[in-house]
C-alpha cells in the first residue's frame, strides 16, 4: 500500500508529512493535480499550493482556498487536505463535482503559516502568529491575518509585537502575506471565490472586519452564506452563524478576506470551524471527520450558488 493509501485524514499531521502528502498527491493524480511554488516563509520553508484542474482549452475561473494562516487552528489544514482528497476521489463519479471541474480550477494552500505551524508542533501548541523576529530578536511573530494591505492596523490590531494581533511593521511586511497577495493579485480577474479557513467559533464571515459599513454585495454574500450554513447543519446538526466580522465577531483590519474582497474577488468568506469553545483550538481528532464532512457540504453549497450565477 502506498503512502497515500495509508494517509490518515482523521489525524493531524506535522508539516513534513503534509509536504510528503502534497508530493504524493501530485504524483498519483498527475493528470489533474500540479504543485506550484508561491514563495518562501520567514524561516525559509517553501510555500506550495496544489492546483486541481481538468485539461480544457477554455480559460477557467478559479476557486482559492487557504488554511492555517493561524498556527494553532489545526482543524483548518486538516480540512484543506480533506477537501483535496474528496475532490480527487469523486470528480469522476460525482456529477456535481465533475460539473464544477469543467468550469473551475481549485487552488489550495494547505498551510499558509508554515513556520507558526511547525512551532505549534515543537514548542507551543497555542502559538497563533508567524515567526518573524522583531525588537532586536526579543519578540516573535506577526498576525498574518492583520498584515494584508487593507485598512492596515486601523482597528482590531496592534502595533506592539508581543500582542496576539500584531499587524507587522507595515502592510504586507511579511514574506508569507507577500507571497499570497502578489499571487492572488496576479490572478484576481479569474478568481471567483476566496475562502480562508480558521477555527474556532462556527461562523461564516463576510466582509467587512474593518468597518461596520456593509459591502455593496452584502445581501448576496449573506444569502449564499446562509444557504451554506443550512447545508452544513443538514450533515450533523451543527449551527453556524453567518454575518460580517465586524457585526457578529469583532473588528479586524488587514484581514486576507477583506483584502481579497476589495481587490474584486466577489465571494470572499472566512470560515471559523468547530467548535464553540469546549475544546477550542484543541479540537479532538475524533471530530476531524464530522467537521470536514459538514464543512465540505457548506463549501459545495457556495460553489453551487456561484456556478448558477456565472453560467
Ligand atoms: O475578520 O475574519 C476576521 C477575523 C477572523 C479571525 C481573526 O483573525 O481574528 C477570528 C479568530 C481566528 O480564527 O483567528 C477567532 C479565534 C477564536 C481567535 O483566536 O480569537
Ligand atoms: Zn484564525
Amino acid at each position: 500500500r502506498s503512502y497515500l493509501e495509508n494517509y490518515d485524514y482523521k489525524k493531524y499531521h506535522p508539516i513534513e508529512e503534509i509536504y510528503k502528502w502534497m508530493s504524493q498527491i501530485r504524483e498519483s493524480y498527475n493528470k489533474v493535480v500540479t504543485q506550484h511554488f508561491l514563495g518562501m516563509t520567514y524561516e525559509a520553508r517553501p510555500m506550495n499550493y496544489l492546483k486541481i484542474s481538468e485539461p480544457a482549452s477554455t480559460q477557467k475561473k478559479i476557486i482559492w482556498m487557504d488554511c492555517g494562516i493561524h498556527a494553532r487552528e489545526w482543524i483548518a489544514p486538516a480540512f484543506c487536505q480533506w477537501f483535496v482528497k474528496e475532490i480527487l476521489q469523486n470528480y469522476k463519479t460525482d456529477s456535481r463535482i465533475s460539473r464544477f471541474l469543467r468550469k473551475l480550477d481549485f487552488y489550495i494552500l494547505p498551510v499558509l503559516n508554515i513556520d507558526g505551524y511547525v512551532y505549534t508542533w515543537t514548542h507551543d501548541r497555542l502559538w497563533r502568529k508567524s515567526r518573524s523576529s522583531h525588537n532586536n530578536g526579543t519578540c516573535f511573530g506577526t498576525d498574518l491575518n492583520r498584515n494584508f494591505n487593507v485598512s492596515w492596523c486601523n482597528t482590531g490590531a496592534s502595533k506592539n509585537c508581543p500582542d496576539l494581533t500584531f499587524c507587522g511593521t507595515g502592510p504586507v511586511s511579511e514574506p508569507e502575506t507577500k507571497a499570497v497577495s502578489s499571487f492572488i493579485e496576479s490572478k484576481k480577474d479569474d478568481i471567483l471565490c476566496y475562502l480562508t479557513m480558521h477555527s474556532y467559533g462556527q461562523l461564516i464571515l463576510t466582509p467587512y472586519g474593518y468597518t461596520q459599513n456593509r459591502p455593496s454585495t452584502y445581501d448576496e454574500l449573506i444569502r449564499v452564506g446562509q444557504k451554506a450554513a443550512e447545508a452544513l447543519k443538514a450533515k450533523h446538526g451543527n449551527n453556524y452563524r453567518v454575518g460580517s466580522s465586524s457585526e457578529i465577531l469583532y473588528s479586524t483590519s488587514g484581514s486576507s478576506r477583506d483584502w481579497a474582497y476589495d481587490i474584486g474577488i466577489p465571494f470572499s468568506y472566512t470560515f471559523e470551524l468547530r467548535d464553540n469553545g469546549t475544546y477550542g483550538f484543541l479540537l479532538p481528532e475524533d471530530q476531524i471527520q464530522p467537521t470536514c464532512e459538514e464543512t465540505m457540504a457548506a463549501v459545495l453549497s457556495i460553489l453551487d450558488d456561484i456556478f448558477e450565477k456565472e453560467w
